[in-house]
């Protein structure tokens, strides 16, 4: 159904934004912009709601202070906006406040999106949910004030790996140079993402890539997490974060994964490719996400969760 952001939110008192579980800088950028546009145009304050631990370094997106873990599961919505996020099972508890909700909105770019929600705006050719909503507020006139334009061009230069992946067209590039000229600034930007990460991070990185293992003439490679790997460097949720990227970037690999313990009976997938769809590869486990990286949790045991997905794997 057509969205008109302004009637929807011009008629909600009480909304509520969404981000994903293991929030990404696409999905705290694009609830902080969110939250800075419906209070610049609409004299309104939103909610927003993070379901998992906030990495450290996303701390300083304008207004991330204002938004919480917890709330009461009593309270009902006029409006709830969901902001890249693939299926309305990653806010976890808070989908609640998505079913309740008076209006729903699905903001996202995820080709498998299942488009739930009363009204969506997915594009699954964007990069980023930044970049949907830079599209929209571009397209309806809505003016990008300084704190968005942060916000933003977090989202877009975080999920397009510092612009480097498949997904960085001319259009993401217009919208960077936009969004410098509102008022965001690439190198503090870039420095506050990736150049802040702790000797415990490093260190645990390169023992999982260091434990990697190779298989079909190193085309594939993947690396095991364990509980006890991650008590040992006191990794936090958001660790694992792009060791799967260190692993494709080897010239001779095709596909790569990191397969994380979440306890005996379940592992968590992360995958990455140069050429193969592995969004499909991940639906056979009930996964998803984009053709070059995507994920999902397999119903084993570490050691069975990589027979399982290596059979999976056609190369
Ligand atoms: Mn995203």
């Amino acid at each position: 159904m057509n969205c008109n952001l302004d009637d929807i939110i011009n008629s909600s008192k009480k909304i509520l934004l969404l981000s994903h579980m293991n929030p990404d800088g696409d999905t705290l950028g694009s609830m902080c912009a969110m939250y800075s546009m419906i209070y610049n145009r609409f004299k309104k304050k939103a909610d927003m709601n993070i379901v998992s631990n906030l990495p450290y370094n996303y701390k300083f997106l304008p207004n991330i202070n204002l938004a919480q873990r917890y709330f009461d599961k009593s309270l009902v919505y006029d409006l709830v906006i969901s902001l890249d996020v693939a299926s309305i099972e990653r806010v976890l508890d808070s989908k609640i406040f998505f079913d309740k909700a008076k209006v729903s909105v699905n903001i996202d770019h995820h080709k498998t999106n299942p488009a739930y929600g009363d009204y969506q705006i997915i594009e699954p050719e964007a990069s980023s949910c930044g970049e949907v909503l830079y599209n929209y507020f571009k397209a309806n006139n809505w003016k990008i004030d300084t704190d968005s334009a942060v916000c933003l061009y977090t989202a877009i230069m975080t999920d397009t790996g510092n612009f480097r992946f498949e997904n960085t067209t001319s259009n993401v590039f217009k919208a960077a140079a936009d969004l410098v000229e509102a008022g965001a600034n690439p190198n503090i930007i870039y420095k506050k993402c990736y150049e802040t990460k702790t000797k415990n991070l490093v260190m645990f990185q390169n023992y999982c890539v260091n434990k990697a293992e190779f298989c079909e003439e190193n085309k594939i490679v993947y690396t095991t997490v364990y509980k006890k790997d991650l008590e040992k460097f006191s990794a936090g949720d958001d660790y694992t974060d792009g060791i799967a990227e260190t692993l494709r970037a080897i010239e001779s690999t095709e596909v790569a994964f990191v397969a994380k313990e979440v306890d005996t009976k379940l592992t968590k997938i992360s995958m990455r490719s140069k050429h193969i769809d592995v969004a499909q590869i991940c639906s056979k486990f009930s996964g998803g996400g984009h053709t070059y990286a995507a994920g999902c949790t397999v119903n084993s045991a570490v050691n069975e969760a990589v027979k399982k997905v290596l059979k999976e794997i056609k190369l």
